[in-house]
Formats: C-alpha cells, sequence, structure tokens
C-alpha cells in the first residue's frame, strides 16, 4: 500500500527515478516504457507516470482503456510505482468536459468504456473515478526536485497546501485547478521561484504541454514530452542521489524514447 502524505509523494536520496508524461493512450509508448521499467526497476528505484495517461490526442487510436487497466495494476501492486493526476483525469473526476479540435474527451472515453464492457461500463466509469481520487498530486524528492503534472500554482503558499490540495474537492479549486493546467503563459518567472521557494525545492518537472522532448523554461523548470510531443519523446532518469541546483542538472539526466 501506498504511503503517501496526503496528497504528495516524498522521496528519499536513494535510488533513481523514471519521470514520464503525457502518454495520452498511447499504448505501443507505454509498453516500450514498461520494458525499460521493468529492467530498471528494484528496490531503490522509482517510476512516476506525471498523469495525463488517458485521452488520445491526435489520430491514432485510442488505446486509453489498456493503458490505464495497466497502470492501476502496477500502482495497486507496486509501492515503487507512482502514478500523478493529469488534467485528463481530473476532468473525469470532476465531469468536467474538455476539448480537443472540437472533439468531446469525455465522451470519447465513455464511449470507449461502452466499446470495452458494453452494460458494465458505468461500473467500470466509477472504478476509475475512484482510482483517480487516490492519486497524488505532486512528487518531492530528497535533493529538492518537485515534479507535477503542470504548473506552478501561484495560490500555494506552503508544502501543507500541497498535502491537502483536494480537501476543497475537485472542482472550483483554483490551487488544484492551476497545478493540473497551468502553462508557462499563465506565470511568471518570478512566481515559479516563489513556489520552488515554498516547496523547498530547486527545480520543477512537468509534462503538460507538448514540447520536442524537453525544455528549459528560464533556469528552474523543465517541460519534458514523453509520448504526446512535438517531435522528440523524452523521459528523466533522475538520481535522488545527486545535488540538483538547477534545471542543467536534470538535462544531463534526460533520456530518449527509441
Ligand atoms: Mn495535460
Amino acid at each position: 500500500m501506498h504511503d503517501y502524505r496526503g496528497k504528495l509523494v516524498e522521496l528519499p536520496k536513494k535510488g533513481k527515478l523514471l519521470v514520464i508524461t503525457d502518454i495520452h493512450g498511447n499504448l505501443k509508448d507505454y509498453e516500450k516504457f514498461m520494458d525499460i521499467w521493468d529492467k530498471f526497476s528494484n528496490n531503490d528505484n522509482h517510476l512516476v507516470l506525471t498523469g495525463d495517461f488517458i485521452h488520445a490526442m491526435g489520430k491514432e487510436k485510442d488505446r486509453s482503456v489498456e493503458v490505464l487497466e495497466s497502470v492501476k495494476s502496477r500502482w495497486e501492486k507496486s509501492d515503487n510505482f507512482h502514478v500523478l493526476l493529469g488534467n485528463h483525469e481530473w476532468a473525469t473526476v470532476s465531469q468536467t468536459c474538455i476539448y480537443k479540435s472540437g472533439v468531446n474527451q469525455n465522451l470519447n472515453f465513455e464511449n470507449l468504456l461502452y466499446e470495452h464492457f458494453g452494460d458494465k461500463c458505468k461500473g467500470k466509469l466509477e472504478e476509475y473515478m475512484k482510482f483517480f481520487k487516490k492519486l497524488p498530486i505532486a512528487v518531492k524528492t530528497d535533493n529538492k526536485v518537485f515534479i507535477s503534472h503542470a504548473g506552478p500554482s501561484r495560490d500555494i503558499n506552503s508544502l501543507d497546501e500541497i498535502i491537502n490540495i483536494t480537501a476543497d474537492g475537485y472542482l472550483g479549486n483554483a490551487k488544484l485547478f492551476q497545478i493540473l493546467w497551468n502553462r508557462s503563459s499563465d506565470y511568471t518567472q518570478k512566481d515559479l521561484e516563489s513556489f520552488l521557494k515554498v516547496v523547498g525545492c530547486k527545480v520543477l518537472i512537468v509534462g503538460h504541454t507538448p514540447v520536442d522532448g524537453v525544455k528549459l523554461v528560464g533556469e528552474n523548470q523543465l517541460i519534458v514530452s514523453s509520448s504526446y510531443s512535438k517531435g522528440k519523446k523524452a523521459y528523466v532518469e533522475l538520481d535522488l542521489e545527486k545535488e540538483i541546483k538547477k534545471g542543467k542538472d536534470v538535462i544531463k539526466m534526460v533520456k530518449y524514447l527509441s
């Protein structure tokens, strides 16, 4: 059973952490990452999927159900397999319809569930919503790296506010909304600095915005695209024992999916 501090995952100064973002129902890429993880996995190493593993965004076949079934089962079986909530899972929990190129992603997902489970689709949706509500929102490593789906959130003033971030529910919760939706146009460099100070970290790693593999924002934030990207597909093999001061220290730990 995962022993999280509320909605925060805290990782010790031991081993390595694979950071994988935005799978978006791409089963092929997901399986490649799971092959990497299965070889990499041991008592000290961890993996985090930073949310948005459901909802295909492009023309490719939406394999969200297969990905989700595997993610859920791996999370339930392994204490070293961590999964964060993304805005697409949040949309399911909060029943907020989100659109991509005019297509209602929630409706698409419910249709997928019907295709897979027929009459049992309602029960499956409830099961998935329950699972999403168990998911943490962020990871904080002992060597001062903070990892979330998006963000930073401008309204977070303490680490406790991260730990208790869903206490006010999932809908109409600005702090949660920002950490799941904010892109670099939604905050200033100053906001980022003060967020990192508040949570006691040096570097922020997020996904959410598709980039060509990785993109450094200012000196202290790294955007990573592992599957749904603008070109290259990158992930981070974060050394939990090395001192991290700037984004460039994390850039050295970036790897690419072949
Ligand atoms: Mn997202």
